[in-house]
């Protein structure tokens, strides 16, 4: 080989080490995204568990409640005054908290938000009262949508 030869293999060794560590900064970033998507993942059936714990409608009558949303004698951004469904219509849990509450570590940066509507027969949003209602949980991170999960309820 030449000097210039060794000169230009060096170069062309120099580009595919470029080439390789920037593949890897790119295959690690996206494996941050996936366990971030995991994790929401996570925290968005958490909470419709906790949804699901509640009772259909704040009416135990059977009449339907035309409101979506916290009821007399309840906190709109306190979960633990909840006790029916739409209650979390407009929830917003800017840092993660358990059932009763309390702060949950670990999840930095994540934040929740609920919203419930009514649902026509063709499962279109309603403007008026149905039997049938639609919860949809939204997990992001650092203000970025990571999960959206919908879930609907029926009166039984
Ligand atoms: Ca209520
Ligand atoms: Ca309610």
């Amino acid at each position: 080989m030449t000097l210039v030869e060794v000169n230009l293999s060096m170069v062309i060794i120099g580009m595919v080490a470029v080439t390789l560590a920037s593949l890897y900064t790119t295959a690690n970033r996206s494996a941050d995204k996936s366990v971030n998507v995991t994790r929401a993942m996570y925290l968005a059936m958490s909470l419709m568990e906790e949804i699901h714990g509640r009772r259909w409608d704040e009416n135990t009558n059977g009449s339907i409640s035309s409101t979506l949303g916290v009821d007399a004698g309840e906190n709109a951004t306190n979960k633990t005054t909840f006790d029916d469904v739409d209650d979390f219509n407009g929830y917003v849990e800017s840092s993660i908290q358990y059932p009763a509450g309390a702060a949950m570590t670990g999840y930095t940066g994540f934040s929740r938000d609920v919203a419930v509507a009514f649902l026509d027969a063709n499962n279109g949003v309603s403007a008026s009262t149905t039997t049938r209602k639609r919860v949809t949980v939204t997990v992001k991170k650092s203000g970025q949508t990571l999960v959206t999960l919908h879930d609907m309820f029926s009166q039984m």
